[in-house]
């Protein structure tokens, strides 16, 4: 398997200089990251190319120059380069990437900006990646999409290809419904049908896992099976995957001489001083403003720190251009220059600002040398400097004081959790930090960095692949159920050599759709024409097995020579004779009950009670998916607890919940059918809970079919009531 990544940027910039190309590594988490992992999968040979890169490769290539760049970029950093046009990069990057869902999705809803134009940008380059690796894409590969730049590219792959493992992993947060739907309905839908083209959808935490799966609940009215949700006969796995870092490379950095050198440095520098660090990127979600806030409080409430404790500020430019973040490059200035002014002297500064990227060296150092990390964005899909600190103190010193509004604060429990926005507790955590002695500081230390070490980098992408494997695998053993044409031809074979059939055939959802209003879906001309015709051969037995009432069942099918099964069983006809029970039943109970069920069909707009002689069912298909889905968990829990002592069952169909006698069931009446005479060629289709029981009581060797992609008992599975006409035409025409 070869695995392809794509990401908004490659691992590297291309630069111009004089008519020459130089490749820069870039960094940042994702980066450097991922490359330990790939680096691990590269193992000892140098033949084997065990992975491609694809993405930007953040310059604006003239044509004549592009061919021998990817010539480059492929045999040294097995990377492909898209070259974007300069007016889309820029919608699309600065435009709907950095102005809408960044800072939508990070929760600053009066920032985002909402442009048809940068939409249709957004569209347009999705749509150029996936032209790009519509090019270089071969079988067997395995394509790992990252991050909110290309949200639609997994639902444009799987159009073009319908086989190939696809994962998507998003490293930013994934906002609760109310905030996500604040985008127009047609953007929220298409983001959200372009997110499920994939197999896998990893997020970094539970929260945002279960945000998503309940946008998808209530914006497209998919329904999740712990995790999995059923996209057109897909099984797509949703689940958290938190990222690691490359613990090791961190946690021995302090060995390493020229580290070692600069952290001499910077302890002659800074003296006795407590440090403070704090590095991020230059961007509002990183809580910059209100973290120097917290600590002029903190200066303000304990003089007796002044000239003890120095703030080493790293500010990593970003998306210079943006206009909020020039706005808080400005208010960071002027806040640093307030809080000097205030509280310095000449002896002291009590913050030291630097506005630049950093060399991974004296980064590493400055973790190694300060006493506290103090790292408090407003929010964070992860965080990975704290991780990054925490790793790198291999002498177990230091104090972390984190948001609870980053992803990180969900792992590293022991750090000093706070709110960010609030600026006394942002105070009272520096000065707990301070005082903080080294025993306690070691043993939070040391459970932080056993579990980073436990779940690095390379467990964070191994993992993901292989659950992208185990699903794709999970995949395939459902299409091999798949009533394909072979076992269709061998079907109508066995049938045509029959001398006697039983045809066992649920009505709802298997020989029809389902409609919002049941005593509205009556048979269509063509399910009536179907019916007929298999009903005319003598040497068949139809019988319809359905959960609908006696009376609907004769009102519809009454004028066909054919046999009837009401109410999952309790009720049966043969042809040309009355009803009758299938054994004696009692009914005393449903009135309690069908109290209960008015009170929920009250509670749950759009839900309703159909009542019959031996069941109760309460529908809810025209209800909201997620109010029904909290009041479904509530309804079948106190039914349950309610019934406890009485002889009835209570069933979740699709979108019903029925109680019904727990004595008969829809594989009882076919065996009684069954008993009338022998038969050898047996059949039943259905698409609900009730029909496994059918598919149970049939012969082993039956032809049993479950309508759709659940699990079942039926040996095969077709994915619509579409399908059943078809391979009941091709039977009936045989
Ligand atoms: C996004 C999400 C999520 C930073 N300054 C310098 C420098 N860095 C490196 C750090 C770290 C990375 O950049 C920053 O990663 P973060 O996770 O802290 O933040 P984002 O860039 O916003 O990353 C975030 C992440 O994706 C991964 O999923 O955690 O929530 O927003 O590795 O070391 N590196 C060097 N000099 C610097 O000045 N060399």
């Amino acid at each position: 398997m070869r695995l392809v990544i794509v990401s908004n940027r490659l691992p590297f910039t291309i630069k111009e200089e004089m008519g020459r190309f130089t490749f820069k590594p870039s960094a940042g988490g994702l980066v450097s990251g991922l490359s330990a992992y790939l680096d691990s999968l590269r193992g000892s040979s140098i033949t084997r190319k065990p992975y491609l890169w694809i993405g930007w490769p953040g310059t604006y290539l003239k044509k004549e120059h592009r061919e021998e760049i990817k010539k480059v970029a492929y045999s040294e950093y097995l990377a492909y380069p898209i070259f974007i046009p300069e007016k889309s990069m820029d919608q699309f990057y600065h435009g709907f990437c950095n102005k809408t869902i960044w800072p939508l999705f990070h929760y600053f809803p009066s920032y985002v900006v909402y442009e048809e134009g940068y939409w249709d940008q957004y569209k347009k380059v999705n749509e150029l990646f996936c032209d790009a690796m519509t090019e270089v894409l071969k079988p067997g590969d395995a394509v790992w999409v990252h991050d909110y730049h290309l949200m639609l590219l997994p639902g444009l792959l799987r159009n073009r290809f319908s086989d190939i493992p696809i994962g998507f992993f998003l490293h930013i947060p994934f906002p609760a419904y109310d905030i996500f739907s604040l985008l127009p309905g047609k953007w929220r839908y298409e983001i959200l049908y372009g997110l499920l083209g994939a197999d896998l959808i990893g997020f970094h935490t539970f929260e945002y896992t279960q945000h998503f799966l309940n946008c998808v609940l209530r914006i497209l009215g998919l329904e999740h099976n712990m995790g999995a949700i059923e996209v057109e006969g897909r099984s797509v796995k949703v689940d958290a995957f938190p990222m690691g870092i490359d613990f090791k490379r961190y946690n021995k950095s302090s060995s390493s001489k020229s580290v070692k050198a600069q952290m001499l440095d910077l302890k002659k520098n800074l003296g006795s001083l407590k440090t403070i660090m704090s590095i991020d990127r230059l961007d509002y979600s990183k809580g910059v403003v209100n973290r120097l806030r917290g600590y002029e409080v903190f200066l303000e409430k304990h003089p007796e720190w002044h000239g003890k404790v120095v703030l080493l500020l790293v500010v990593v430019p970003s998306r210079v251009g943006v206009e909020h973040y020039q706005l808080m490059k400005r208010q960071i200035d002027e806040l640093v220059g307030k809080i000097n002014g205030r509280f310095g002297s000449i002896q002291w500064v009590p913050i030291i600002y630097q506005y630049r990227h950093l060399p991974l060296e004296p980064l590493t150092a400055i973790y190694n040398v300060s006493d506290i990390a103090l790292i408090t964005p407003l929010r964070d899909g992860m965080n990975l400097v704290c991780k990054e600190y925490v790793a790198s103190r291999a002498d177990k010193k230091g104090v972390l004081i984190l948001s609870e509004t980053c992803g990180a604060a969900r792992e590293l429990l022991e750090a000093i959790i706070i709110n960010p926005n609030h600026e006394e507790e942002v105070a009272d955590a520096i000065l707990k930090g301070l005082e903080m002695n080294e025993e306690e500081q070691r043993k939070r230390m040391d459970a932080m960095q056993s579990r980073l070490k436990l779940y690095d980098v390379n467990q964070w992408a191994g993992t993901f692949i292989h659950v992208l494997n185990q699903v794709k695998k999970d995949q395939k053993i459902f299409p091999n159920r798949i009533l394909g044409d072979t076992v269709r031809k061998r079907m109508v074979q066995a049938f045509s050599n029959a001398k006697s059939r039983a045809i066992f055939l649920d009505y709802d959802g298997t020989l029809a759709p389902f409609s919002p209003a049941p005593r509205f879906a009556g048979p269509d001309a063509e399910t009536m024409e179907i019916l007929e015709a298999l009903s005319k051969d003598e040497k068949n037995v139809v019988v319809i097995v359905s959960g609908r009432d006696k009376g609907t069942l004769d009102e519809w099918f009454g004028s066909l020579k054919v046999n009837l099964v009401a109410e999952h069983g309790a009720w049966i006809k043969e042809e040309g004779k009355e009803w009758k029970l299938i054994r004696p039943l009692v009914k005393s109970w449903k009135n309690g009950i069908r109290r209960i069920l008015d009170i929920y069909s009250h509670r749950l707009q759009g839900s309703f009670v159909e009542e019959k002689e031996y069941s109760i069912a309460w529908h809810y298909r025209e209800a909201n998916p997620e109010s029904a889905s909290a009041v479904v968990k509530e309804l079948i829990d106190y039914l349950v607890y309610f019934t406890s002592n009485i002889d009835v069952q209570i069933i979740r169909g699709s979108k019903v919940v029925e109680v019904r006698c727990a004595s008969v069931d829809k594989g009882i009446a076919a065996v009684y059918f069954l008993s009338l005479k022998p038969f050898d060629f047996t059949m039943a289709i259905g698409d609900d809970y009730t029909d496994e029981d059918l598919f149970r009581a049939l012969p082993q060797k039956s032809w049993t079919i479950k309508v759709g992609t659940g699990k079942t008992v039926a040996r095969y599975n077709l994915k619509n009531f579409m399908e059943v006409r078809e391979l009941l035409h091709s039977i009936v025409r045989q």
